[in-house]
């Protein structure tokens, strides 16, 4: 399950289709960040392997979903790309401006790991991006609800976002 604000713009751009045999879920057309949590559970009450991917803020805003993943005996594992508030903000024409970060980004300098322990979740930081794939080998092993969480940075997803989608079209070749 893809959520939505960042998360599933960049399945838009980068997710390579045809490659995996992944069924890919998101709540497009509501664009609502509510109800991540529940939402991914929901898929996950069919019993097949079941991933969440979200950002921070995403998460946040249905924490309380995951004490249904323990009543009710579900799995799931959660990637959490967390860059500490709404990254899609950075691509506002509002980005600089006075008071950008209280009134937009809306960091909550939260402690996943604390979330985690609350709900009974396990709970993997990664530091490198080549240590995702032994986590999800792990996960994928564990019963319950298994939070990974990538840390990540608005800006340098922005400088990134610039760089690979910035293509420029040979229009000789076009013709
Ligand atoms: C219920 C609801 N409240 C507020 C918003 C406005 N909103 C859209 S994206 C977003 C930030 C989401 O941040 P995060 O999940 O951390 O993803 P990121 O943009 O950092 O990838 C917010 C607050 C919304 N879409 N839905």
């Amino acid at each position: 399950f893809v959520a939505n604000s960042m998360t599933i713009r960049d399945f838009d751009y980068f997710w390579f289709s045809g490659e995996s045999k992944a069924v890919l879920y998101g709540n497009r057309g509501v664009n609502g960040i509510d109800g991540t949590i529940s939402t991914a559970l929901g898929l996950a009450a069919n019993g097949r392997p079941t991933y969440l991917v979200t950002g921070d803020l995403s998460l946040f805003h249905d924490l309380n979903g995951l004490a249904v993943a323990k009543t009710h005996n579900l799995n799931l594992t959660i990637i959490l790309h967390n860059n500490d508030g709404g990254g899609i903000f950075e691509y506002l024409p509002q980005k600089g401006t006075k008071h950008f970060d209280y009134l937009f980004s809306t960091s909550q300098g939260l402690d996943y790991s604390g979330a985690a322990r609350l709900y009974g979740c396990g709970y993997t930081k990664l530091t490198y991006p080549y240590e995702l794939q032994a986590a999800l080998a792990a996960a994928s092993i564990e019963q319950g609800v298994h939070i990974i969480e990538i840390p990540t940075s608005r800006e340098c997803s922005r400088e990134l976002h610039k760089k690979y989608t910035d293509i420029s079209i040979d229009m000789e070749v076009l013709q």
